[in-house]
């Protein structure tokens, strides 16, 4: 009997003002629709609800038992996720207290429940006075909020640096009555053989809570598509018993563009004496086999699918909201369809967020997207010296993988974010000592994770199994160059942008618009600390973002120019990363920037925003991690380019590789072209162009390399390089055009254009728009047909007029009418 709903309600300690709640929820998300608070995602509303965060509330419903109901055998109360320090009465009388949201708990409620009406009772304290007290007993050092990682609580809930302090508390998960008879099943385990080729065995471990002297039988079957492939049956022991199925033929789970992703069902039935069917669990898995291969002298960390030693080509996962109970249903699908869609094949679940919702992972399984998923300890140290917490983590790693231990895009387990950068050989003012990290991260929470999901790799954390979290760009200030001379599984490194000014608009008045550097503009960006109400320390976020668009392009023009230039940028940056990356494979085996999306309307390193808008970055990423890359490496002392051509294909094949020199009017100077094998999971330099009397004739800064990649005729890849920053390039007015097609109530729109116009891109004024691809350049040559798919149904003048089309040129404050200086340019 689900308990969630709308029939709850909620009032604050020591007032006697009653509000309507809704369960799973939150206590903001009811405020705000009781409108007793403004929308905290809004201007710096945040600061003036921080009183919500302080203060202690308490939910309760009524709800009718019915006799039979209350005739069966057990009676619990089953409560999926308690956020976080909660009492629970029933009918007045205390049940227990709980204070790890991300536990679930059960509780014996048959004695307490009467028929008809009944109460039930949960209330929060504020964890605030409880970290406080924790912290003053005994300092952790910490990143964060002192006395955080005492309290098993989402760590960026108390803020983060892209994300506010909206320090939650309530029922946020599901909450619900657990009736049954003689027995049910606690846990299914499901192992994976695929030692004997062509079939894989299957070792499907019931565990029910047996009845003494009560026979207990089971019976597993598994099918794929519907159709029944195995089924087992058999006597449980103790409540204990293995069903043994053997696959033939079967149908290997692969990641993005490695194969298909076929998902079998196994059900697991349990049965009394009589055949009578007591419980019901059903899991979907793939068939695969896993590895993570930790760093070693002779090579970077990689992941490994069935045999094969696969480039991992994503993002980081974050929260997607402060208050994950109000994303839209299927939004979170959304955010995986569009990383399939841009070609990437993981997503890392980084470690102070929470422990992902179903939605989220089943379509990760659905399409490929393997994950890597931290326990959530993030940034501090935490108190591994106190036994109490130790059980209470093995609890929440068990409960966690009892949930997700099957899915088959998990490619990774790992303890913990960043938290080795505070341990040192022993507990000090500023780090924590090693003997208790080794506990906690590789004892408890590895030990655990072994039992509960033995066939998913565990490392204790990231970066520590030689993965490399890269920051000297955004945080130490080098130039985007500083990405090509790293190597390694870069699970980290990012550059910041602003979003949409859909989005911008979303969190500002008018008047906020006005300066990047307006307080709103900057109270929304929270780099480089975690402390986000405090206004006596300079952010240096947006200065970052400022200083290294002139590092790479000119000064924008105005608002709107620099937060399209900003996302250009931020997307020119990463781009360089991951090609360089991707190139020298398999010396590099992994690229994940940070971060995919954002908890909030924000200027931030997200590449999908809080709305789920793409970004610049997003566009660029589905090219430079396609399946088949061409790319540039420029060297402008040996006056050369050259080209490399990557594969992560399954398979070899023979493609073209061709390439045109050009000065930035679009004037062609020289070209090329030959023929290239191209071996499975590869990468090699396949030429190199000799441009030093083009230099010297033309000027470095006047050349534009243009280079595309066929396969059987098909257009796989194009790119293009420049000896220069982008800034030095003297652009022509392109003079961009559109026409525009109607076709099914999308638009195809083909832009030309009459010099080359860099970073094109199309944007429906006052209207969100799905765009089949973007931010590219479009040459007099070669026009480019883009399919706008508008949110709302449009006409065909609507559109047009609402339709903005512009390039690199446009965003610039200081374009004299094409002054190309055509060939008297000096090399640098
Ligand atoms: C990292 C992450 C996050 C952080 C990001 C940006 O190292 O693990 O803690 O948000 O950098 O600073």
């Amino acid at each position: 009997m689900n308990l969630g709903g709308t029939t709850w309600q909620v009032s604050k300690e020591g007032d006697s003002e009653v509000i309507a709640a809704t369960v799973p929820g939150s206590i903001h998300t009811d405020l705000l629709a009781a409108k007793k608070i403004p929308d905290p995602y809004f201007g710096d509303n945040e600061r003036k609800v921080q009183w919500v965060g302080e203060a202690a509330w308490t939910y309760r419903r009524s709800f009718d038992v019915s006799a039979d109901l209350l005739a069966r055998e057990h009676l619990l109360l089953r409560c999926e996720g308690l956020d976080t320090l909660a009492t629970l009465r029933i009918n007045g009388t205390e049940i227990g207290k709980t204070e790890n949201m991300f536990r679930t708990y059960e509780f014996d409620v048959k004695k307490l429940l009467k028929p008809g009406a009944n109460t039930i009772e949960v209330s929060f304290d504020s964890v605030l006075p409880y970290i406080r007290a924790k912290d003053k007993e005994r300092h952790l050092p910490t990143w964060d909020l002192s006395g955080t990682a005492y309290i098993r609580k989402e760590p960026c809930n108390f803020g983060w640096d892209w994300g506010p302090r909206l320090i939650t508390c309530g029922i946020w998960k599901n909450i619900a009555l657990i009736a049954y008879d003689t027995a049910r099943i606690n846990d299914v385990l499901i192992s994976q053989d695929h030692a004997t080729s062509g079939k894989v065995g299957l070792n499907i471990s019931v565990d029910a809570n047996a009845k003494e002297g009560v026979p207990l039988t089971y019976k597993a079957t598994v099918s794929l598509d519907g159709v029944e492939v195995g089924v087992s049956s058999g006597i449980l022991q103790e409540g204990k018993g293995d069903a043994k199925i053997t696959i033939t033929h079967p149908k290997l789970w692969w990641p993005v563009g490695m194969g298909n992703h076929p998902l079998y069902t196994v059900k697991v039935e349990l049965l009394d004496g009589q055949g009578r069917l007591l419980d019901t669990k059903t899991s979907r898995i793939g068939l695969r086999v896993m590895k993570v291969h930790q760093k070693t002298a002779d090579s970077p960390m990689y992941l490994e699918v069935n045999g094969v030693k696969f480039f991992a080509k994503g993002a980081n996962w974050i929260p997607a909201d402060n208050f994950p109970n109000r994303i839209p249903k299927g939004r979170l699908r959304r955010y995986v369809e569009d990383a399939a869609a841009c070609n990437m094949n993981t997503l890392r679940f980084w470690g102070g967020g929470h422990y992902e919702e179903d939605e989220l992972l089943d379509a990760c399984d659905e399409l490929g997207v393997c994950l890597w998923i931290d326990f959530k300890f993030a940034c501090s140290s935490y108190p591994a010296f106190d036994d109490a917490f130790l059980d209470n983590v093995r609890l929440e790693v068990r409960d966690n993988l009892k949930r997700l231990g099957s899915h088959p895009s998990i490619a990774v387990l790992c303890g913990n974010n960043e938290v080795m950068m505070l341990r040192d050989k022993e507990w000090s003012a500023r780090k924590m000592g090693e003997n208790d990290y080794y506990k906690l991260f590789r004892d408890v929470i590895g030990g655990e994770a072994k039992k509960a999901a033995p066939q998913i790799d565990y490392v204790t954390g990231s970066p520590d199994c030689g993965d490399d979290h890269f920051w000297k760009v955004w945080h130490g200030g080098a130039p985007f160059e500083a990405y090509r001379t790293a190597h390694g599984f870069m699970s980290e490194f990012g550059f910041q942008s602003f979003p949409d000014p859909k989005t911008v608009a979303a969190f500002t008045e008018p008047a906020d618009r006005n300066s990047v550097y307006s307080g709103m503009i900057l109270y929304h960006e929270r780099s480089p600390n975690n402390a986000p109400l405090r206004f006596d320390t300079v952010r240096e976020g947006i200065d970052k973002i400022m200083k290294m668009i002139v590092l790479n392009f000119r000064e924008p023009k105005d608002f709107e120019s620099t937060i399209w230039l900003s996302q250009i940028n931020q997307g020119y940056g990463i781009k360089l990363g991951a090609e360089s990356w991707r190139r020298e494979m398999p010396r590099s085996m992994g690229c994940v920037y940070w971060q995919y999306n954002d908890i909030w309307p924000s200027i931030s390193w997200s590449s999908v925003d809080y709305f789920g808008r793409w970004k610049a970055l997003q566009y660029m990423a589905a090219r430079f991690y396609g399946p088949l890359l061409v790319s540039g490496v420029e060297d402008v002392k040996e006056g050369k380019v050259d080209l490399y051509v990557t594969s992560d294909r399954m398979s070899g094949c023979n493609g073209k590789v061709a390439w045109s020199v050009t000065d930035v009017t679009g004037k062609p100077i020289k070209s090329g072209s030959g023929e290239v094998e191209i071996a499975a999971h590869s990468s090699r330099r396949v030429q190199s162009i000799g441009l030093k009397d083009e230099i010297r004739q033309w000027g470095a800064n006047n050349l534009i390399v243009w280079m595309t990649l066929d396969v059987d005729g098909k257009r796989e890849s194009e790119n293009m390089v420049t000896f220069v920053h982008p800034k030095e390039l003297e652009l022509m007015d392109p003079k961009l055009s559109a026409d525009i097609e109607e076709r099914q109530g999308k638009f195809v729109v083909t832009l030309k254009a009459e010099h080359p116009a860099l970073w094109s891109w199309l944007d429906v004024d006052g209207v969100d728009a799905r765009c089949s691809d973007n931010f590219m350049h479009v040459t007099k040559e070669k026009p480019v047909s883009i399919t706008i798919s508008p949110a709302q149904p449009m006409s065909k003048e609507a559109f047009a007029k609402a339709l903005r089309i512009r390039s690199l040129f446009d965003t610039y404050s200081s374009n004299a009418p094409g002054k190309n200086l055509g060939g008297r340019a000096v090399a640098r």
